[in-house]
């Protein structure tokens, strides 16, 4: 065998003689060459979900990121709760052509050193140890690395020269394991349900070798590993649905100094270019409206100086409709990019985008393309996200009613996994995991992970009232039936939509307050083996509420002795009390006549909680103290803007004058304090959430009120134009950590509003560029980003059905994720990657403003 392997290496010594293929580590400190990066640690794991399979050695192959996850790992196929390592410190040597990072598993004193280098036409990755593998980690301590099944589904790898076949579905080997002999996850918790037996499954390996080729065939994806120790072949899937094919070879026991090595090689296609990237609006575009193609294009392509949009006629003739010219935009992180104006073209018809050899798929100029195209968001993704429900749609059950057996007081002291924690107390008069009563009512799915965020379901409540306030909107094409806990779809029942949805967020929020006398956290599984459930929601628990007095698994038909009843966070937060407050003064008022009950309890509850958060609004409404160094003093942490939307929501619920001089007096303040167009960051909605709750109040507002905000509407727009002219896309791009559609989205209705008011400050097209940008004007590809809206949209989403490769209709994506140095990604044959795929509640109902806003004015 160790035969093999040198002659091997003789051979690569003479393929290195191709030094146009030799990689470089570039400006951006990663290794480059044309069609090929490897990055060592430019990215991290996450400090709150671990391994995101965005973090260790990473290969971009082609233009595609295809491989992970190079790292010293613990498990045969890691998992996102296995422990990962952090990572103390990375090393760029340009002298040396090396970059270098320090691993480290602080639980047992770990602190392997991996090294990559480029030789020859490929790369080493080394494993370097001071000291020996800890016993603990012998035979479990090994160089590891992760390849996006997708990409090798349909094709062979050859192993020692052996052909087999990669599995396009998991079905290979595991064994079981005393419990002891686990590897604690992170905090202790477990992602496999034993059943009270005591063990766990590990993956046996499908194929080993010195030398393994994935892809021999295909020489876009093909990449050959060779050590001297050998590597095992896992399907990582095999345990959890979103794992990835692993390569691992075991560290040896009782060694240091450089104790393992490979050989790694990506084919690379002579004088690859990366195919343009034409982004469009897959939605068309109206025929007044401005139409400007953005085309991606490699940094090695060379611009052409013109681009097509052809006409296509009924009988399938085609003519070109204008040949304009490709203007240069210039480099926009790692791509160069061109525009193409057709603008010009009025006339309604299909056409499509012809730049050199590349053309788009064909899309409408029609004046009503707007018309409706928030109708799928609300009538199928939404209330399929509906907690507490039976969701039905034609032939289809989406779920059964799900946590019947809601909820119980989360104990006090505890880390959850997924951001929620509990201190020492519980706020509350219930004891650790004592029933909270009344909890079995109302909310979302948020969404990929069936849990209740107090704080979505405040912007979502708040959100709704502004489409139902500003649009007025009657459709009607959803059954909803609270009593009996049953959702049907197409089914139009003589109430309107939006407020049926404004009453589900209501009753969960109204719940909270009634029953635990605060808002919560958020009501989620309190055990990691049921928080990455896939499918129906309405499995996640047994539906019948925890009995002690039985034993696990026992029934008595009413009750149960399995403890998986959902686990409510009561930590109280004065911050979140006044934003649930704001939600439901709003709610309240739109339900006036939908619920009468409901709009007069909403009240109740939301002037309960400011009642109760007096002494916490008095720190909010002191001036700041004088800074000493120190860390602000934690009530000052939402500042002023805490009482905009509280006033103003309050003011328009109770015309309490008092609420209005809260308003008023927080809104100038807090809008002189934060540039209110900072939204770059992705995801930072406060900053120009003033500016919101002033527009919403000018209806209301007088002269002098009006001509103020007018000021700070304007700076809005300028702050705005600077940052949109960051790319070329013209909106606020973000996206770190999560993809940016939200703000984006956000930005464009944000824009509705001044022009609703302040029509020469911002124009229609301010509203429309969010448009085309979610629609496919956007980098990575041109797919919609509202799923199955538009001609052609993403095929996989994060929602409940994403094992199935699916995706749920009306959904918005989070879009494109920005991996660190220079790369957006949206991944869309893998609907794993929650920050580009996962289609939340609150990017969803910014969308149907958004479009209610296009529709109205498009009309
Ligand atoms: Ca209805
Ligand atoms: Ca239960």
């Amino acid at each position: 065998m160790k035969k093999t392997f040198l002659c091997l290496l003789a051979l690569a010594a003479v393929w290195s003689g191709v030094s146009a293929q030799e990689l470089k580590i570039n400006d951006l400190d990663y290794f480059e060459t044309r069609g090929l990066n490897v990055l060592v640690y430019s990215n991290r794991y996450s400090p709150v979900f671990f391994d995101e399979k965005n973090a260790g050695i990473e290969i971009i192959h082609h233009g595609v990121r295809t491989a992970i996850g190079g790292a010293v790992r613990l498990h045969n196929t890691p998992e996102q709760w296995d422990l990962v390592p952090e990572i103390r410190d990375r090393t760029i040597d340009r002298a040396t052509n090396t970059i270098s990072a320090v691993l480290r598993y602080a639980d047992f004193d770990f602190d392997p050193l991996l090294k990559v280098t480029p030789q020859g036409r490929g790369f080493l990755v080394q494993v370097w140890l001071d000291k020996p593998v800890p016993a603990a980690l012998e035979g479990r301590a090994g160089l590891n690395f992760e390849f996006l099944p997708p990409i090798y589904w349909e094709s062979n790898y050859m192993v020692d020269g052996r052909p087999g076949i990669f599995p396009r579905y998991p079905s290979s080997d595991v064994y079981m394991r005393p419990l002891g002999e686990k590897i604690q996850q992170i905090y202790d918790h477990i992602t496999f349900d034993d059943r009270g037996h005591g063990n766990f499954p590990e993956a046996l390996p499908i194929a080993q070798g010195n030398t393994f080729v994935l892809a021999p065939e295909d020489p876009e994806h093909r990449i050959t590993i060779r050590s001297e120790a050998p590597i095992m072949f896992f399907d990582g899937r095999i345990l959890a649905q979103n794992g990835w094919y692993v390569m691992r070879s075991l560290l040896p026991a009782g060694q240091t100094g450089k104790v393992m090595e490979w050989y790694m090689e990506a084919n690379t296609l002579p004088e690859w270019t990366r195919e343009p990237n034409i982004g469009f609006s897959q939605a068309g575009y109206t025929t007044a409206q401005e139409k400007v193609s953005v085309i991606e294009l490699d940094k090695l392509d060379t611009p052409l100086t013109t681009a097509t949009l052809m006409k296509i006629e009924a009988d399938g003739s085609e003519v070109a409709a204008l040949i304009g010219p490709a203007r240069t935009w210039g480099m926009y992180l790692r791509y160069n990019y061109v525009t193409f104006d057709f603008s010009e073209v009025r006339e309604p018809g299909l056409y499509y985008i012809r730049y050199g050899d590349t053309r788009t798929n064909a899309f409408p100029i029609d004046n009503d393309v707007y018309q409706g195209i928030w109708h799928t968001t609300l009538d199928v993704w939404l209330p399929i996200q509906m907690d507490h429900m039976t969701v039905n749609e034609g032939y289809r059950i989406w779920h059964g009613t799900p946590y019947k057996d809601d909820a119980m007081q989360a104990p006090t002291n505890h880390r959850h996994f997924d951001g929620y924690s509990q201190n020492d107390s519980t706020d509350t008069k219930y004891a650790p995991f004592e029933r909270i009563p009344g909890l079995g009512v109302g909310g979302w799915y948020d969404a990929g992970d069936f849990d209740i965020q107090t704080g979505s379901h405040n912007r979502v409540v708040g959100d709704l009232v502004l489409i139902w306030e500003t649009f007025n909107p009657s459709r009607d094409m959803t059954y909803v039936n609270q009593k009996t806990q049953y959702t049907d779809l197409h089914h139009p029942d003589g109430r309107g939509d939006i407020l049926q949805q404004i009453e589900h967020g209501a009753l969960a929020l109204v719940a909270q307050i009634e029953n635990v006398g605060h808002a919560v956290r958020g009501i989620v599984v309190g055990n990691l083996h049921q928080y990455h459930h896939l499918g129906d929601a309405g499995s996640i628990t047994d539906n019948l509420p925890y009995n002690p007095n039985l034993a696990p698994y026992e029934t008595d038909g009413l009750s149960s002795g399995t403890r998986d009843d959902r686990w409510v966070f009561t930590n109280r937060n004065p911050g979140s009390d006044l934003s649930t407050a704001a939600a439901l003064a709003a709610a309240s008022r739109a339900l006036k006549e939908f619920n009468p009950d409901l709009s007069a309890r909403a009240l109740t509850c939301a002037l309960k909680l400011w009642n109760d958060s007096q002494e916490y609004v008095a720190t909010l409404l002191a001036p700041p103290a004088p800074q000493t160094g120190a860390a602000p003093a934690p009530g000052r942490r939402g500042g002023p803007g805490a009482l905009v939307d509280l006033g103003l929501q309050m003011w328009l619920a109770t015309g309490d004058e008092e609420f209005k001089r809260l308003f008023e007096e927080n809104l100038w303040k807090a809008l002189d304090e934060n540039n209110v167009a900072e939204t770059r960051r992705g995801g930072n909605t406060t900053a120009y959430g003033p500016l919101v709750s002033g527009l919403r109040a000018y209806p209301h507002a007088d002269k002098a009120f009006r001509d103020k905000l007018e000021g700070y509407a304007r700076a809005y727009k300028k702050n705005s134009d600077e940052i949109n002219a960051l790319s070329p896309y013209g909106v606020p791009m973000g996206g770190r950590g999560w993809a940016g559609n939200t703000p984006i989205s956000q930005w464009a209705g944000t824009n509705y509003l001044i022009n609703k008011y302040y029509p020469g400050v911002v124009t229609r097209q301010d509203v429309l560029q969010g448009m085309n940008y979610l629609f496919g004007t956007h980098p990575y590809s041109n797919l919609s980003f509202v799923m199955a809206v538009g001609v052609k949209s993403k095929n996989v989403n994060y929602g409940m059905n994403r094992a199935d490769f699916s995706f749920i209709a009306g959904g918005v994506v989070p879009g494109v994720l920005f991996l660190q140095p220079d790369f957006y990604e949206n991944q869309d044959n893998w609907p794993f990657i929650w920050a580009e795929n996962e289609a939340i509640i609150t990017d969803a109902i910014p969308f149907i403003f958004l479009g209610l806003a296009a529709e109205e004015m498009t009309r």
